[in-house]
């Protein structure tokens, strides 16, 4: 059984504040998943937040728009790098073994956008007992220079490859709401649910919940979408949040 956990850029970091660490929730979610954790088991990826979002509205480029601007590469990379240090430090400080992963050596997008991620150093690690903690990255794109490869996409092509059994997106929102407010249990087409799907309320380069939604509708096992307080019980199997389910 594996599972991979996406924590949010919005829940590690304070969105609004140039790279700045939520310490507090970062403490608080890395105990939840070291009380569930099982060597080998797990997969933890991490989106932007206030360290790569800003950096890549900075120099105008996005998941879909690529840049040829070598700094626009390395400001992101470098960004993101500083928060998977964040990451990967809370866990080894409760004597978790994660690694850092980075997706820009080893990624990338051909001509048409289809992603590639060779998940071999993934599996490795865990068959070596690593927790492989997965920065969300700039990648290169045949024809396009660079574009940005968001924290959801690293869980859908990670999903597949590995073979996943529970895939969860800790996100600041407790799930995907409807238009009172509610969270909607279950989505399993994305036009039902397109017009409550609003923008993202920070600078986000990737496509917010709309861009979550869409990404998670393309992988095999159902995903959910929760915010940290549920984390716990998501990862002792229980059903919380929006479960996608393409
Ligand atoms: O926060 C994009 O990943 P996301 C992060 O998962 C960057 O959408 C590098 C801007």
């Amino acid at each position: 059984m594996t599972t991979i956990l996406k924590l949010g850029g919005s829940v590690i970091t304070e969105k609004d504040q140039p790279e700045t660490v939520d310490e507090a929730t970062l403490e608080q979610v890395v105990d939840a998943v070291v009380d569930a954790y099982e060597p080998g088991k797990f997969v933890v990826v991490h989106g932007g937040g206030s360290f790569g979002h800003h950096h890549a509205a900075k120099h105008g480029y996005s998941k879909t728009d690529g840049t040829r601007n070598a700094t626009a590469v390395t400001d992101v990379h470098r960004a993101m790098s500083v928060l998977n240090d964040a990451v990967v430090d809370a866990f080894q400080a409760r004597d978790v073994a994660a690694v850092p992963v980075s997706p820009l050596s080893v990624a990338r997008r051909d001509a048409a956008a289809t992603l590639s991620f060779p998940a071999d150093g993934v599996e490795t690690a865990l068959d070596e007992g690593f927790l492989p903690v997965v920065q969300a990255d700039p990648i290169v794109q045949e024809g396009a220079g660079a574009t940005i490869l968001s924290g959801d996409e690293i869980v859908v092509t990670l999903g597949e490859s590995l073979g996943a059994n529970r895939v969860g997106l800790c996100s600041t929102v407790p799930g995907v709401l409807d238009a009172e407010g509610n969270v909607i249990p279950e989505i399993d087409d994305f036009d039902e649910v397109a017009s409550v799907l609003g923008e993202s309320d920070s600078t986000d380069v990737t496509g917010g919940m709309a861009g979550k939604v869409q990404s998670l509708l393309a992988l095999s096992a159902p995903a959910a979408i929760f915010d940290p307080a549920a984390l716990g019980p998501f990862l002792r199997g229980e059903d919380v949040g929006t479960v996608v389910d393409g």
